[in-house]
């Protein structure tokens, strides 16, 4: 038996580092990494080297805490969560870091002791913008959340070389994507795990074996290596830093030695690029499924590396397999990860010799799924062939688990062919399909939507059949939620402030249990307060005006209301309402004389947001508010009333600048596709008012803050069904319907903002189908924005909604969403550790 530790234990303490607390050990660690890590002195010091000092030292302390956490958790061997999700879109890591070590202060005055502002230094850092939208910054608030209540989880996902790509605008208005190499400057918050690999196989053959046992020996393809990064998750206020595993692959060797001795050099590195080809890149469409093969190696690449990861540290605790739910939930982040179920019960029935029955067990105790769309064009399918070739034993898998199933289903519901082919798991057609998210939903113990009505959409329509079979229980709603940490204190630093001083709490308190910001609804009626509360919007404005000014050379107004819409480009969150929405009020603003103008209120109207690159509808809509705003932001007649902005490259840490400068955000999704929606949240949460359609989480927070305090419109979803078949079926010319729809769309037509005809597939979205819905929600789209107009120029009463709001938003913090995770799902509780000395 060795003795650890080797050597002299004193020796040992004597080296041992603790956290730097004050600013004297805060800058010599900083001036030290200076030194030696970057191999950079004093006098040729520039601020990406700055921030890369600031950045290392603030990863020191990190790391103290990081061990003591693992530590502790190695040593009482707690149920663990595991959060699947084949995007985290983390943003910037520095200043959160800081403020959740409780720092920030003392690295301010130290990096000034040593020249440097910190503003300058945050901005050197590049995002970790390994996502596409909502879901992959979910995960990313969750973490935070977890660590936050120091509950024992984990995040497992895949470390991109290329995250969302970088998206320019041309001098016509195009979407130019460009590559976004975000590791080329080193990546200080990761710590690489060469030691920690898993072998990954592809392809090859799955020979079953007949000794009636339902096993096969599946071998053969190709095997490649995953490698373990390890991203540090610090939680607020607490030691506890939890930990994200991001896989990176690579060749199992490093080339073929046969083809090299050979001469064939090209076809001897060959494997190895298709090794590290698999997590070259994100995917960067959001709801929609593909079905392209580097994708569903990603997929099973990511599940298979996790699970043997995950399974090891199980084994280590010495227990029987068959208590791995006791120690191990996964949750399932969407359907992207679901090749983990069959995956799980390849290794338990080949590699550990279960029989079927007890590993079926195993895995619907250990798995949880949530859906996070019903948009049908988003549910994942995989072609049969596909999966054989690329997954030959998995797919044996699926259709063994798929046999079992129907039986059930049969034995339940005898004689309902219709049920059958409803619910299987393969769909028939040109080639066969497998339907993932039925595979997620029989493999998984729990599932659940995000937010009310899209939980009940979930059981009543793309899962009925599975309520109907398994029971409504085990089906259930977890409303998403945003961590307040970055969301508000870091992003709104100034209202952070006002708010614990108005409070007298410390922001320890109340950003850890954000249902306290109640305690402000009372100053809604302090006159003092609401001046004090709407300067720093003022200011926050100013800070993004600012930010415009420096970023592309444009001059924003602030003396203007601030409208904001900020998300992904896709039809349903109907962008194309909200610009001809703008086209209609230029229009109004032309036909007014000079008085009337005067008197109207004055909006700068801000859009934000990617398209996935082949989505040519989404790229149009970019095209036309980039043309619009060309031509009324040089109108003399309206420039001083009406301002449009299209930001380009839309990230998190530009949302962070967007957010807390808006006074009115738009959330007007057509009823019941946007099946949560987080950024409303966020512009609630500044004190930002919603117009929105009633739909996802808007309205969850109506109930909240108060129908008063939001502007809704906008058909319900259950009339949607009725009025699609309408379209379809009893078409009303949009001339009739919607004239003053018809107006606009006529003028886009005719020119008005030049590229005559480009956008005519835009328009005909609308008049022809429209799948969307404009026609019929326009008018009362164009009624709530006069009703906003109307209330805004009512100041002192705006600014009572604006405290009004922020203080009913403590529901949606992710620490309420993950606790719900970890009690009515996980099954976990928080393990806490002693501070580092
Ligand atoms: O997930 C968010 C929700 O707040 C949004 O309402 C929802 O639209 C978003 C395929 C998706 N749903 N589905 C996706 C992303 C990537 C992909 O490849 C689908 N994203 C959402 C968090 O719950």
């Amino acid at each position: 038996k060795e003795q650890w530790p080797k050597g002299d234990e004193k020796v040992w303490r004597a080296g041992t580092r603790g956290l730097d607390t004050d600013v004297p050990s805060i800058t010599k660690t900083f001036v030290n990494h200076v030194q030696t890590s970057l191999a950079r002195q004093a006098y040729n010091l520039d601020n990406l080297g700055a921030y890369q000092a600031a950045a290392l030292s603030v990863r020191d302390n990190l790391l103290v805490n990081w061990n003591e956490t693992q530590m502790n958790y190695t040593r009482k061997a707690p149920k663990r969560a595991y959060y699947l999700s084949l995007e985290f879109l983390m943003g910037r890591t520095l200043d959160n870091a800081m403020l959740n070590l409780g720092l920030k202060d003392k690295y301010v005055e130290g990096v000034k002791k040593l020249g440097f502002s910190i503003e300058d230094i945050l901005e050197q850092e590049r995002d970790a913008a390994l996502g596409n939208g909502g879901l992959g910054r979910l995960a990313a608030c969750y973490l935070d959340s977890s660590a936050s209540q120091e509950l024992p989880v984990w995040g497992y996902g895949l470390r991109y070389k290329y995250g969302i790509f970088q998206q320019l605008i041309s001098p016509e208005g195009n979407q130019l994507e460009a590559p976004d190499p975000w590791l080329d400057n080193q990546n200080p918050w990761e710590l690489p795990r060469l030691d920690v690999s898993y072998e990954v196989r592809f392809y090859g053959s799955a020979d079953r074996l007949n000794d009636g046992s339902g096993r096969s020996n599946w071998h053969g393809g190709q095997e490649v290596l995953a490698v373990a990064y390890d991203v540090m998750i610090p939680g607020y206020n607490t030691p506890t830093t939890n930990n994200l595993r991001l896989w990176e692959s690579k060749p199992k060797r490093g080339f073929d030695l046969n083809s090299f001795n050979a001469g064939d050099y090209e076809h001897a590195v060959e494997s190895s690029n298709s090794a590290a080809a698999i997590t070259s890149v994100l995917y960067p469409n959001d709801h929609t499924s593909f079905g392209k093969e580097l994708r569903l190696k990603q997929q099973y690449f990511w599940t298979a590396a996790s699970l043997q990861d995950i399974i090891r540290r199980f084994k280590n605790l010495g227990k029987p397999i068959t208590e791995f739910p006791d120690y191990a939930a996964i949750q399932l982040n969407d359907t992207h990860p679901t090749l983990a179920i069959p995956e799980l019960m390849r290794v338990l029935i080949d590699d550990e010799d279960l029989d079927w029955g007890t590993a079926w067990q195993i895995v619907t105790n250990t798995f949880f799924y949530t859906n996070h769309t019903v948009l049908p064009e988003a549910l994942e399918k995989w072609p049969v062939p596909l999966i054989e070739h690329v997954l030959p034993r998995h797919m044996q898998i699926i259709y063994d688990i798929n046999l079992f199933f129907l039986q059930a289903v049969e034995k339940k519901f005898p004689d309902d062919r219709d049920r059958l082919s409803r619910m299987s798991l393969i769909e028939e057609g040109q080639p066969k399909q497998v339907r993932m998210a039925h595979l997620a939903c029989i493999g998984s113990r729990k599932v659940n939507g995000v937010a009310e009505l899209h939980s009940d959409l979930v059981q009543t329509t793309i899962l009925k059949d599975f309520v109907e079979f398994e029971g409504v229980s085990k089906f259930g709603n977890v409303t998403n939620g945003i961590t307040p940490r970055r969301w508000l204190d870091q992003c709104n630093p100034e209202l952070s402030a006002l708010i614990s001083k108005t409070l007298k709490l410390d922001k320890n308190v109340w950003l850890k249990d954000l249902t306290k910001l109640e305690g402000l609804l009372p100053f809604a009626e302090d006159k003092k307060f609401r001046t004090e509360w709407a300067a720093i919007k003022q200011r926050n404005k100013e800070r993004l005006a600012h930010h415009v000014q420096t970023t592309l050379g444009l001059t924003v107004r602030t003396d203007a209301m601030y409208d904001v819409q900020i998300k992904r480009l896709h039809e349903y969150k109907r962008q194309t309402l909200n610009i001809l929405g703008v086209i209609h009020r230029y229009l109004t603003l032309k036909a007014m004389t000079t008085a009337e103008r005067a008197k109207t209120n004055r909006r700068v109207v801000f859009f934000a947001g990617k398209a996935a690159p082949a989505y040519y509808i989404a790229k149009l809509t970019i095209r036309l508010i980039v043309n619009v705003a060309r031509v009324i932001n040089a109108d003399p007649d309206t420039k001083d009333f009406l301002q449009l902005y299209f930001l380009p490259d839309y990230s998190v840490s530009l949302a962070e600048v967007l957010i807390p400068a808006s006074d009115i955000s738009q959330h007007i999704s057509t009823a019941g596709t946007e099946a949560s929606g987080t950024s409303n949240m966020k512009f609630c949460l500044n004190g930002g008012l919603l117009l929105g359609t009633v739909d996802g989480a808007n309205i969850e927070i109506a109930e909240e803050v108060g129908e008063s305090n939001v502007f809704f419109f906008g058909h319900l979803t259950p009339a949607v069904e009725d009025l699609r078949h309408q379209h379809l079926y009893h078409p009303v010319p949009i001339e009739e319907k919607c004239p003053a729809l018809a107006n606009v769309l006529n003028e886009v037509s005719k020119g008005l903002f030049g590229d005559g005809g480009v956008y005519e597939p835009l328009l005909n979205t609308v008049r022809h189908g429209d799948y969307y819905l404009l026609t019929d929600d326009f008018d009362s789209y164009i009624a709530a924005l006069a009703m906003v107009d109307e209330a805004y120029l009512d100041t002192e009463e705006w600014i009572k909604k604006s405290i009004r709001t922020t203080a009913k938003m403590g529901k949606f913090s992710s620490d309420r969403a993950i606790l719900e995770y970890a009690e009515s799902y996980w099954n976990i509780e928080a393990i806490p550790v002693a501070a580092a000395k």
